[in-house]
């Protein structure tokens, strides 16, 4: 019998094998992904649209806030809290805070029963239409509390059919459960991949608890390392599409990070989301409590840069709680306490639902439009000018914020090529209640400093003067209209006017991340 057994082995080795490649080199053939023999870029990335990925693809990603850029603006998701346990300690994560891989380090306000966050995702859908992901992120990892996990997923699945589901993990009990993930419909799978050295790994991770122990050290984190990438590639075998998050740290795993997104890379994953440190000493963290800073703006940017000639990276995660609900970048979790659920009427209407989404469909597909015509009038430019703009926006894709209000700022690059999200910043709010808060008008600064302009929907005469003093061009004459079209409309005029010598272009500044932005009680 064992040849038998060593056959099915083989047949299942080989299976996989071939069904990873042809996914790679559907996606790597596909218009605008610009790759052969499997050596370039083997993703088309959360800024691709439509038109640059296999059909089965675009289905996967267009409503998925994570998975696509340009769905983030319209589309939100939500997590569940139903997972606790976790099986590895990080030198980031305190549990008494989210995890730090999928969450803000603020803790979750309640823990859930499978059977309560079914409630819970049923009082959502119906009150957010465009809600169309449910991730299991924590608060420690979900494949820790299987049970859980898969029982939620069981339930949502009956009740929501039409809801995505998506899981985020730290890799080490992966490749136990990629049947079940499959079985589940589970169509979006995030690992959290932090190195693939193992003396790396052990200045991260000082134990994991595996086979009924507690291993430590750099045999722990070979561990680690190898049943990650075994269940990335089991997943992206089944066809189920992965993204990998990495953690930032600098000093420890920066320049080794290039080295990981290879590695991820040739095994199939879509995306990469390298995302920055965040360690302060109040979390109590080991990083925190030793002193180990994050990562600037421009040191986080350059590294997604350097990676991106690999594969297309992610770079509008909010490092989200564990119970996030809403658009990313904003947190709506409080409307939606148990408390709260047991007293809503829960109206599941998918008919609504999906006649909403074709008028979200509508809109996006409008901005598509116009960005491409304003895009037209610069084709055959040619220049080095490349600037940041800085953008207030409540979603929609649109400058509809006042400056007063917003809590973040989002992150174009500007250039003959057209305009591209590159980061979010968030900032502490300026507007106290009809008063402008001096300190938080030098943390917004400090934030967005290394932008040319700013597009708000309004801004008082206090906080204009002071952003002009720092260099940096407020301007409101975009309000309500899309940000892309605005940026390059913005970007023509800047080029004439450096063209005609009226202004010199210099490189600005770096800018911070702020330490802490992502704490949930704001
Ligand atoms: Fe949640 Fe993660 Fe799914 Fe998104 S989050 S499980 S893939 S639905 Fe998204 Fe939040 Fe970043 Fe995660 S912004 S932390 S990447
Ligand atoms: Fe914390 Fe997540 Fe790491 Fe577990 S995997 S220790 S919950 S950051």
């Amino acid at each position: 019998m064992d040849h038998l057994v060593e056959r099915e082995d083989l047949e299942v080795v080989v299976g996989e094998e071939s069904a990873l490649d042809d996914v790679m080199q559907k996606i790597a053939e596909h218009k605008g992904c610009g790759t052969t023999g499997g050596s370039g870029k083997a993703s088309c990335g959360s800024g691709a649209g439509q038109g640059d990925m296999p059909p089965e693809i675009w289905e996967k990603v267009k409503n998925h806030p994570c998975y696509s850029e340009e769905a983030h603006h319209h589309y939100a998701r939500m997590h569940v809290a139903v997972a606790p346990a976790c099986n590895i300690q990080c030198n980031y994560c305190n549990r008494k805070y989210d995890c730090a891989n999928e969450s803000r380090p603020g803790v979750v306000s309640e823990r859930l029963t499978p059977e309560q966050a079914a409630k819970k995702v049923l009082a959502v859908a119906s009150t957010i239409p465009q809600m169309t992901v449910l991730g299991i992120a924590g608060p420690g990892d979900p494949l820790a509390n299987p049970q859980k996990t898969f029982k939620t997923f069981e339930l949502i699945s009956e009740v929501a059919p039409d809801i995505k589901l998506c899981l985020s993990t730290n890799g080490l009990a992966l490749p136990d459960h990629v049947d079940t993930i499959q079985r589940f419909n589970v169509d979006h799978v995030t690992i959290t991949i932090n190195m693939i050295d193992p003396e790396i790994g052990a200045k991260i991770y000082p134990w994991i608890f595996w086979n009924h122990k507690r291993i430590e050290g750099v045999e722990a984190a070979r561990i680690l390392s190898e049943r990650q990438l075994q269940g990335l590639e089991m997943l992206t075998a089944r066809g189920i599409l992965c993204k990998v998050n990495s953690v930032m740290i600098p000093g420890v795993n920066d320049e080794h990070l290039v080295e990981v997104n290879k590695a991820v890379k040739s095994r199939g994953a879509f995306l990469h989301n390298i995302m920055p440190l965040i360690s302060a000493p109040e979390h109590g963290t080991v990083f925190g409590l030793n002193g180990q800073r994050g990562p600037s703006a421009q040191e986080l940017k350059a590294l997604q840069d350097s990676c991106e000639g690999e594969m297309n990276m992610m770079r509008h995660c909010r490092q989200c709680r564990a119970d996030a609900v809403g658009l990313l970048g904003e947190d709506r979790s409080a409307e939606f306490t148990t408390d709260k659920i047991m007293e809503m009427e829960v109206n599941y209407d998918s008919e609504g639902r999906k006649a909403y989404q074709e008028k979200v469909e509508q809109e996006r597909q409008a901005k598509v439009a116009a960005k491409a015509a304003e895009l037209e009038d610069l084709a055959g430019e040619m220049s080095d000018v490349k600037i940041l703009i800085a953008v207030a926006t409540k979603g929609s894709g649109r400058v509809n914020e006042h400056f007063g209000h917003a809590k973040e700022f989002q992150i174009y690059e500007v250039s003959t090529t057209g305009a591209k999200f590159v980061g979010h910043r968030r900032v502490d709010l300026y507007c106290q209640g009809g008063f402008g808060d001096e300190d938080a008008l030098s943390t917004v600064i400090r934030a967005i400093n290394d932008c040319h302009a700013v597009f708000v929907a309004k801004i008082g005469g206090c906080p204009k003067n002071d952003l002009m003093k720092a260099g940096i061009d407020p301007v409101d004459k975009y309000a309500m209209e899309y940000i892309e079209q605005s940026a390059i409309a913005y970007f023509k005029d800047y080029l004439a006017k450096v063209k005609s010598g009226e202004i010199e272009h210099a490189a600005r500044g770096d800018a911070s991340i702020r330490q802490g932005a992502l704490i949930a009680a704001e």
